[in-house]
């Protein structure tokens, strides 16, 4: 395949570049971070989304190398945006999420990679989220999560992404060590039609109600609309994510929105 040969020069040549798509606290709409989300400006075929590249990166491994500088450059540019924020802003620094493959959590350097970056940009630990697919957790043994344990011990959340998708077994949660879920956008999606369906509604509220009880915070994906935000904060979601707020854009646009709503 023509992309897959073409990745690793790619990297090499700067053709990677990420987009930030706002973290809105619902309880008073300050944003208070962004997830990473990687592109490639392709020479020929122009923006690429992961989805076109990702599961490449993955089968060739460069998903190791390229995992790596996603998450170098985001951690660059959180400490720019908090470098750039005045003092005593309300909301607190800006945070930064950094999507994980499986393939990065069995190779043997990330716990020191991601020390290594922290230090040498100087980000608390506290300004680092990592998500991990709950498809890449299911059956997880204590060897995987040992690198993931001790990342939390430093102060580096870990969101459980996609949550509700996969096979999940709730009680293996309490196993994880992940501080967040992130709702899957299917969730917000069934929240559109008005009135949502109250089955629908009842299953946000128990995965919230479980989550609370074992202290994960639950932030949601595919917010679109103001009616859905509002339902979502009433079930007592804490943070959103999507199109509502605004779409994955460039870091100084995140920067921006950040300080307007200060
Ligand atoms: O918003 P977008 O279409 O860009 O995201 C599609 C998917 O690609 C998301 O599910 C996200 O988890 C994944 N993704 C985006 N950036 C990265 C990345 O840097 N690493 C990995 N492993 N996945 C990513
Ligand atoms: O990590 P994850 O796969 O969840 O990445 C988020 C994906 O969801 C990206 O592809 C992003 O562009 C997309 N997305 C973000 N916000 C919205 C939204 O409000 N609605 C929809 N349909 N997609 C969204
Ligand atoms: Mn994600
Ligand atoms: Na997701």
């Amino acid at each position: 395949h023509g992309l897959t040969t073409a990745l690793p020069a790619a990297l090499e040549r700067g053709e990677f570049f990420i987009e930030y798509q706002p973290l809105v606290h619902l309880g008073d709409g300050s944003v208070r971070g962004a997830e990473a989300l990687v592109r490639w400006l392709h020479p020929q075929h122009g923006v690429l989304g992961p989805d076109q590249f990702i599961p490449l990166a993955e089968d060739t491994g460069l998903i190791v190398p390229l995992g790596r500088w996603v998450l170098e450059e985001s951690v660059r540019q959180a400490r720019t945006w908090q470098a750039r924020t005045p003092d005593g802003a309300d909301a607190g620094p800006l945070r930064v999420n950094v999507n994980l493959s499986p393939c990065q959590l069995t190779h043997p350097g990330l716990v020191s990679d991601t020390v290594d970056i922290l230090e040498r940009l100087g980000l608390a630990p506290g300004a680092l989220c990592l998500e991990v697919t709950e498809s890449a957790l299911i059956g997880a043994d204590d060897d995987l999560l040992k690198p993931l344990r001790r990342l939390a011990e430093m102060g580096v959340d870990i969101a459980l992404d996609d949550f509700g998708t996969g096979y999940s077994n709730l009680a293996n949660l309490r196993r994880l060590p992940v501080s967040v879920l992130k709702l899957d956008r299917s969730f917000t999606q069934g929240m559109q039609r008005f009135p949502a369906d109250p089955v629908d509604l009842k299953i946000v509220e128990g995965i919230v109600a479980l989550a609370h009880s074992l202290d994960l915070a639950v932030t949601v994906e595919g917010v679109e609309t103001g009616a859905q935000a509002e339902q979502l904060r009433d079930l007592g979601c804490d943070t959103a994510q999507g199109w509502y707020y605004a779409r994955p854009g460039p870091p100084d646009r995140l920067h921006e929105l950040a300080l307007a709503d200060a």
